[in-house]
């Protein structure tokens, strides 16, 4: 299936409009989102990383097809070197949030990071619609055991702060590891037509 660019967002009265269903990558900045994106989408630079954190400072959209998006969010929580940056980001992603077409929430981290504040506060407020699809970046950091530890204990502490999660998956992009996994758990939003007779 043919992938590609569709539209950014900068403010949310430029959203794009339409009934597809939407998949949204959110995590920090830095956390690798823009390069699964990639591999999802089987490009290699369409969805642009940047190497100076916080460089996405727009919603990317991407199709699959005529039959699916993908939303790269920008990264939170660069710190105060730019401070506009995040009063930006706020009503965007808020704005985002309130999209009627997303159908799953891909919440991204960087498997060797603690959940901080900011982690749980944004957390609390995906899961709130949707079962949570966590998704556990760079795993080619860790050991399978160290990886498989990380899963049980954040499974845990999820569950511990009423999180509804509906899977977690380690997964690395530099390695190829859990991408084939998670397409399939994607592309399963893809809509079925039905044949007609
Ligand atoms: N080891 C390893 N590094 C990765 C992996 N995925 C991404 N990276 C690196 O992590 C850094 C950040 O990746 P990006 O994809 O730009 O992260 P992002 O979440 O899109 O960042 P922002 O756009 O700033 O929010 C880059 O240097 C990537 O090469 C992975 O699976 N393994
Ligand atoms: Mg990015």
């Amino acid at each position: 299936m043919e992938s590609r660019y569709i539209t950014s967002a900068l403010k949310p009265e430029q959203l794009p409009d339409y009934d597809l269903p939407e998949i949204a990558l959110i995590g920090r900045s830095n956390s690798g989102k823009s390069t699964l994106l990639n591999n999802i989408l089987g490009r290699n630079k369409l969805a642009r990383k940047g190497s100076t954190p916080g460089q996405t400072q727009m919603i990317n959209f991407f199709g699959l097809g005529e039959q699916l998006v993908f939303a790269d969010l920008p990264g939170y929580g660069f710190s105060a070197i730019n401070k506009n940056v995040a009063e930006q980001w706020e009503p965007l992603v808020e704005g985002y949030l309130r999209r009627p077409n997303v159908c799953e929430f891909l919440f991204l981290i960087d498997i060797r990071r603690e959940m901080v504040d900011v982690d749980w506060f944004l957390v609390d407020l995906l899961a709130r619609n949707l079962s949570l699809y966590v998704v556990l970046t760079k795993s080619d950091k860790l050991s399978r055991q160290a990886q498989q530890q990380r899963v049980w204990d954040l499974t845990a502490e999820m569950k511990k702060r009423g999180i509804d999660v509906k899977k977690m998956l380690p997964v690395s992009s530099l390695k190829k590891e859990g991408i084939e996994e998670l397409r399939e758990d994607l592309f399963a939003h893809i809509p079925k037509i039905e044949p007609k007779i």
